[in-house]
């Protein structure tokens, strides 16, 4: 099976992906789109997903959207240690976890949310950062409380493994780190946060190790 992963350096829907054929250890081919990259957003637009948003997935050249249908269907396809917890309740609440993020939070506080803000709202840089905040906030408020109603404390965030939970946190919080977002006051974010970055198959999925990021200095 030929996998090939349209995605971008600073891509969080894609880095979930990413970290997800990394920790199963499957190989695939990275494009990214833009600027940098080996394909145009236009020609990504016209030839991939229509939708313009990334990632976009192709199996043998069969092209799937959608970050956490492409996460199930990694985990459905390939073998190797499950992305996601093995107990029912702990499973639902990886799932509850990731959901507010990729729901809730991300697609309120994206890109093209802020460029329509600002040219038809009449929205400034100042409006967009008190929107973003305020929804950062109340997500990662969700999100520290969840943590802290575990009645059994895990290594990570729902088990002792990172499963889809984790998956989806840690692009979450190097967003908070690229707009300033102080996330301080969430300490279990933070710790898991530490702990999964320390793995291979996260750090390799950062912005940093993606072939079209743009240099030091780029966020
Ligand atoms: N629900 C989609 C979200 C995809 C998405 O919003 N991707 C962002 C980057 S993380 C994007 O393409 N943004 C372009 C834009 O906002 O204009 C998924 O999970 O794959």
């Amino acid at each position: 099976m030929h996998l090939k992963l349209y995605s971008r350096y600073r891509n969080s829907a894609g880095q979930r992906v990413r970290t997800a054929l990394n920790l199963k250890g499957v190989d695939y081919t990275y494009v990214g789109v833009g600027s940098n990259g080996t394909i145009s957003q236009e020609d990504y637009n016209r030839d991939v997903n229509p939708q313009g948003l990334i990632p976009t997935l192709s199996v043998d050249g069969e092209l799937v959207t959608q970050s956490t249908a492409l996460i199930e269907f990694i985990e459905e396809t390939f073998d190797g240690s499950s992305l996601f917890p093995d107990d029912p309740l702990m499973r639902a609440r990886s799932r509850a976890f990731a959901q507010v993020i990729a729901c809730e939070m991300h697609p309120i506080n994206v890109g093209r949310v802020k460029a329509h803000l600002v040219a038809e709202h009449g929205q400034n840089d100042a409006d967009w950062e008190r929107w973003y905040d305020h929804w950062a906030h109340h997500g990662y408020e969700t999100l520290e409380k969840q943590l802290e109603a575990r009645t059994t404390k895990t290594a990570f965030a729902f088990d002792d493994k990172p499963t889809v939970a984790d998956l989806y946190l840690i692009p979450q919080l190097y967003n908070a780190r690229v707009f300033n977002t102080d996330v301080s006051a969430y300490p279990l974010l933070n710790e898991i946060d530490e702990r999964c970055r320390a793995l291979e198959a996260f750090d390799k999925a950062m912005p940093k190790n993606q072939p079209d990021f743009p240099g030091e200095g780029a966020i």
